[in-house]
């Protein structure tokens, strides 16, 4: 074998991702609870200005509802603390719920206390709160980046809190209900100027119809894929499950990309375009690469999706 996942991991080594958004995290997470919250708050507000994030629907959220309507019956006090505690990525019966949930789900939950923190129904961010210098900052970088590197930003900020799953032991992860295949003959079929390998078409057009069976029947068994800021998910059965928990209703607009031959019959093919959230719908699109490598027998051994540092990045397509 030519290729372990960790070498994969290389190809296209010019590809420029977006280091705002690690780089905010890291500084995010240094700052105390209360900076924590009242910055998301700030940054929630002023993103509202410029893009709308949907509701997510009520099926969705109903494994959430327990802990919301937990909270909603608290004193203002005691929210507070439920929300510095999520922060504090504390050791609390809720902490531990809000870890066993998918993103969506976590991100579901925080839209539900943002509008009851509107409503009068949960503790507001003080009146007049002042955010430290450091955390002043840090909403000053989260700014400069562009709308896909900002909702990213928020979002690994919501996924990173409650407690650590990994102190978990075993439980049980609740994500939202899986929806059908979308019918073959409503489907869309990309386009990829410089790319008609099938098997990449195929990969674009079966997540797009959340066709998660057809789609991991194009993965290696040992193969990998490695979502943006994260390591890679390895085999298909981690696979499967990460689309089945997390892919739903995503919508993949590649553009163009570039096809090589790599050693041993393997291929490597970088594609740039971009993506839409189903929290955003067309109101954002996110700058993305896709770095896939193909073995001998056209099966995905790896596939690398980066969101990139700026538009110019689309047109990078050089190994
Ligand atoms: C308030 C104050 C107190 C604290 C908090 C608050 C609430 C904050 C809220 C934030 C909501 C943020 C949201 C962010 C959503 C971001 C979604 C993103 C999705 C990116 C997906 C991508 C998919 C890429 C992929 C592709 C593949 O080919 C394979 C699969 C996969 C204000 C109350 C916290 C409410 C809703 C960034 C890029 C293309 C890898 C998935
Ligand atoms: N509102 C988008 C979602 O629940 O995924
Ligand atoms: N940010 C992409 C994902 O992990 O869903």
């Amino acid at each position: 074998m030519p290729f372990t996942i960790d070498s994969a991991r290389g190809i296209f080594p010019g590809t420029l991702s977006a280091d705002v958004v690690p780089a905010t995290i890291a500084r995010f997470s240094q700052l105390n609870a209360e900076d924590q919250l009242a910055l998301i708050w700030f940054a929630y507000l002023e993103m509202g200005k410029s893009i709308t994030v949907a509701a997510p629907g009520a099926a969705n959220m109903q494994f959430a509802e327990i802990t919301m309507n937990e909270i909603r019956q608290m004193s203002f006090q005691q929210q507070s603390q439920v929300m510095c505690d999520l922060a504090n990525r504390a050791d609390t019966p809720i902490c531990r719920t809000y870890a066993t949930w998918s993103a969506n789900i976590k991100l579901g939950f925080w839209y539900q206390l943002g509008q009851w923190m509107e409503q009068g129904i949960v503790a507001p961010i003080p009146e007049g709160y002042k955010l430290s210098a450091n955390a002043s900052s840090v909403l000053q970088a989260i700014r400069g980046g562009d709308p896909g590197q900002q909702i990213t930003i928020l979002r690994n900020a919501v996924v990173d809190m409650g407690y650590d799953t990994n102190k978990l032991g075993g439980y049980n992860r609740v994500s939202e209900p899986i929806v059908l295949p979308q019918d073959v003959a409503s489907r869309t079929q990309v386009k990829i100027d410089g790319v008609d390998n099938q098997t990449i078409l195929s990969y674009m057009n079966n997540l797009n119809a959340n066709d998660f069976d057809a789609l991991i029947e194009l993965f290696e068994a040992d193969g990998a894929l490695q979502p943006p800021f994260q390591r890679p998910i390895v085999g298909k059965d981690a696979v499967y499950r990460f689309f089945r928990e997390d892919c739903q209703n995503l919508k993949l607009m590649p553009e163009k990309g570039v096809v090589e031959p790599a050693a041993d019959g393997y291929t490597q093919i970088k594609v740039t375009g971009k993506v839409q959230t189903p929290w955003f719908g067309a109101g954002v699109g996110m700058n993305m690469a896709w770095r896939f490598l193909l073995s001998p027998s056209n099966k995905i051994y790896f596939v690398a999706i980066d969101l990139l540092a700026s538009p110019k990045e689309l047109l990078n397509l050089a190994r």
